[in-house]
């Protein structure tokens, strides 16, 4: 593929309601987004990086430095042969791409929607995946009880297959008790993001008793250790997120017992070729994999779909409907949820098409490189 010019949007987009989660408060969202033009047709992605570093090092504005001043000037102007050649011609030329996998799968996803376009296909079979629709999951954060149980129970009668509740130290059983106790037969998964430690080891045991699917992100991402002697306490089986940055990471955390599900998130990983080499790595082992979300406005959702195809994705993801984070997505079509699912479209690439008068309206910043 040829890349003739790489067209950038900060795009500060701002969530229906603040999402609170052991992290704290957000509610804006400034999402930078990537158009690849190359040989007659765009190539879209969004980067996961949030407006503040904590989930993980990397940021929108860090990851719009290394967009604009290393890995799209590397590319620009070059013929590739494909989304691997692409990320490897920019990671050749600069250091950007080993410690900054969020920017780096920026370019690389954009690459891969530009390449499926180029021959035609929907992103879904470019990657290989075949399982259609992807089962959707909720991921709710931090609220009050009455307020959490009435919003559950909306997203049960939408069809959500689901239900993930953010838990913190102090902030926990009792209010996962009180969901199942009235929700006994609901899909529930917990997501602390890091913020126990070893030494709660006998409070998160208290959770076992209450059926949940898995404890996501318990302890701080470097901890595998931590992390294996803790599943082999617990009958709840642990979920990894911010620990796995790699197929690597992957590995080890598996070899280790560290954890027996895994959250893939390309824009985490460094991309679609390596997420997709996470959901191998765990195959290979029995391990189911789902995806995760970030956020995303519905070009990086688009992505997300198309991931969660492959086989391995035998979990309902946290991939909602547009409507479930913002009044109105950069999207057309929205993405809808139809039998507590998303249904990847069958037009070339990632199928939705990037409203592109809106995004030039509402960026707040723009670069063009070429
Ligand atoms: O830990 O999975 C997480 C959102 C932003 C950053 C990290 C996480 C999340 C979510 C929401 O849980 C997932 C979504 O619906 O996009
Ligand atoms: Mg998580």
């Amino acid at each position: 593929m040829r890349i003739e010019r790489a067209r950038l949007f900060l795009v500060p987009l701002r969530l229906r309601e603040p999402f609170v989660s052991s992290r704290g408060a957000t509610q804006e969202r400034p999402v930078v987004l990537l158009a690849l033009d190359g040989e007659g047709v765009t190539g879209w992605s969004e980067c996961v990086a949030g407006e503040a570093s904590g989930y993980a090092p990397e940021t929108s504005e860090t990851a719009w430095s290394a967009l604009t001043e290393r890995l799209l000037p590397a590319v620009v102007g070059g013929a590739h042969a494909d989304p691997a050649a692409v990320l490897a011609a920019a990671l050749d030329t600069t250091s950007a791409g080993d410690d900054e996998p969020m920017a780096r799968a920026t370019l690389e996803m954009a690459a891969w929607d530009l390449q499926a376009k180029l021959d035609r296909v929907p992103l879904c079979e470019a990657l290989g995946g075949t399982r259609r629709p992807v089962p959707a999951g909720v991921s709710l954060g931090l609220e009050d009880d009455d307020a959490l149980l009435r919003r559950i129970e909306r997203h049960v009668a939408e069809g959500y297959r689901r239900i993930k509740l953010k838990i913190e130290p102090g902030n926990d059983v009792e209010r996962l008790a009180r969901v199942r106790a009235r929700f006994p037969d609901v899909p529930l998964t917990a997501d602390a993001n890091g913020a126990y430690t070893l030494a709660d080891r006998a409070r998160l045991r208290e959770l076992d008793d209450l059926a949940l699917d898995m404890l996501e992100q318990p302890l701080p991402a470097d901890d595998l250790d931590g992390h294996a002697e803790l599943q082999s306490v617990l009958r709840t089986p642990i979920c990894l997120d911010e620990s796995i940055r790699s197929a690597a990471d992957a590995h080890r955390a598996l070899e280790l017992g560290s954890c027996r599900v895994v959250n893939v998130k390309p824009g985490r990983v460094g991309g679609h070729a390596e997420a997709r080499r996470v959901h191998d790595v765990c195959g290979a082992r029995g391990i189911p994999v789902w995806c995760g979300g970030m956020h995303e406005s519905g070009i990086g959702r688009a992505h997300n779909v198309a991931l969660a195809t492959l086989r391995g994705f035998v979990l309902p993801g946290d991939l909602s409907a547009s409507g479930r984070y913002w009044e109105r997505d950069l999207v057309v079509p929205e993405w809808t949820l139809e039998g507590g699912a998303l249904v990847p479209l069958d037009a070339p690439g990632i199928g939705v098409e990037p409203d592109l008068e809106r995004i030039e309206g509402l960026a707040a910043r723009g670069a063009t490189i070429g």
